[in-house]
């Protein structure tokens, strides 16, 4: 098995400070927070921005600012999420324009939780097609198991390029559960090469991201994911939760992969990376 690619995703597009205070709330806390989950073993730092205020934006300026103050701190590589509840597609694609190394990219509408998160093919499919202008990695995130099918349908429109990177989203309120005959399943689907991970979220996060890891998959933690460390008690910090996956991984044999190793086995573009 090759080393796990482990992520830290430090904040999402709904909790805020009020449901856990370890939460990054500004540029300086988001490049903070990922200088330590560098350190306690993520070599992927996935981002959802937030503003000096602490609200969250798709404001080009302030993504600018949060990649070169991440790259500043530590030599992460910085994946920008293209998604979010809150904002209109056409908002959210232009982050893109800060040139990190990876992006996501949601191939699908769907339901999450009591909103709705809004993927348009035409727009979706724009994005892919500058990502590659731009030589940005895209992180494509499956909620179900017919996300999979328009992603090797972009693969074959010459939209996504090999080596996939591919994210098993797991307990979204409208997407798949946390359920291993579900992920047995998708891991058998994806094409020969392609880099694979579990993000699972809430009490998902655990079992979920742990399984990914045996069956020889990348995991993803942070408070993105989870606001837990266990049932009942908050984690204190992303690193917290990087600590816990890397001790699982290392718990299972497999030693957290290094950057460059990562720049290598994604074939990322070397000069988006810190
Ligand atoms: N919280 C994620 C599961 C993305 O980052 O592109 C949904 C999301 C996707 O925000
Ligand atoms: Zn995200």
């Amino acid at each position: 098995m090759v080393n796990p690619i482990i992520t830290a995703a430090l904040t999402g597009p709904v909790a805020t400070k009020a449901d856990n205070p370890g939460l990054p709330g500004s540029v300086a806390e988001i490049a903070a927070n990922a200088k330590a989950a560098y350190a306690a073993g993520a070599a992927v730092i996935h981002i959802h921005l937030r503003d000096d205020q602490g609200n969250m934006t798709v404001d080009l300026d302030v993504a600018r600012r949060t990649v070169e103050a991440v790259r500043d701190v530590c030599p992460g590589i910085v994946q920008l999420s293209t998604g979010g509840l809150a904002f209109a597609y056409e908002d959210r694609m232009k982050l893109v324009e800060a040139k990190p190394a990876m992006a996501t990219l949601n191939p699908c509408t769907m339901t999450f939780g009591a909103e709705e998160f809004r993927n348009p093919p035409k727009q979706m499919m724009e994005l892919a097609a500058r990502m590659i202008e731009l030589g940005i990695k895209p992180e494509v995130e499956i909620y179900d198991t017919g996300h999979l099918g328009m992603m090797m349908g972009l693969v074959k429109k010459g939209l996504l390029l090999e080596p996939l990177q591919v994210s098993f989203v797991m307990g979204v309120k409208g997407g798949m559960t946390g359920d291993p005959t579900l992920l047995a399943y998708l891991v058998r689907e994806l094409p020969p090469n392609t880099s694979w991970q579990v993000i699972a979220v809430a009490r998902a996060n655990l079992p979920m991201t742990t399984i990914g890891l045996a069956m020889g998959g990348n995991a993803r933690t942070g408070m993105e994911d989870t606001l837990m460390v266990e049932p009942g008690k908050p984690a204190i910090s992303n690193a917290q939760l990087v600590e816990r996956l890397v001790g699982v991984a290392r718990s299972l044999n497999r030693e957290p992969a290094a950057v460059a190793e990562v720049v290598e086995r994604l074939k990322l573009s070397p000069e988006l990376v810190g």
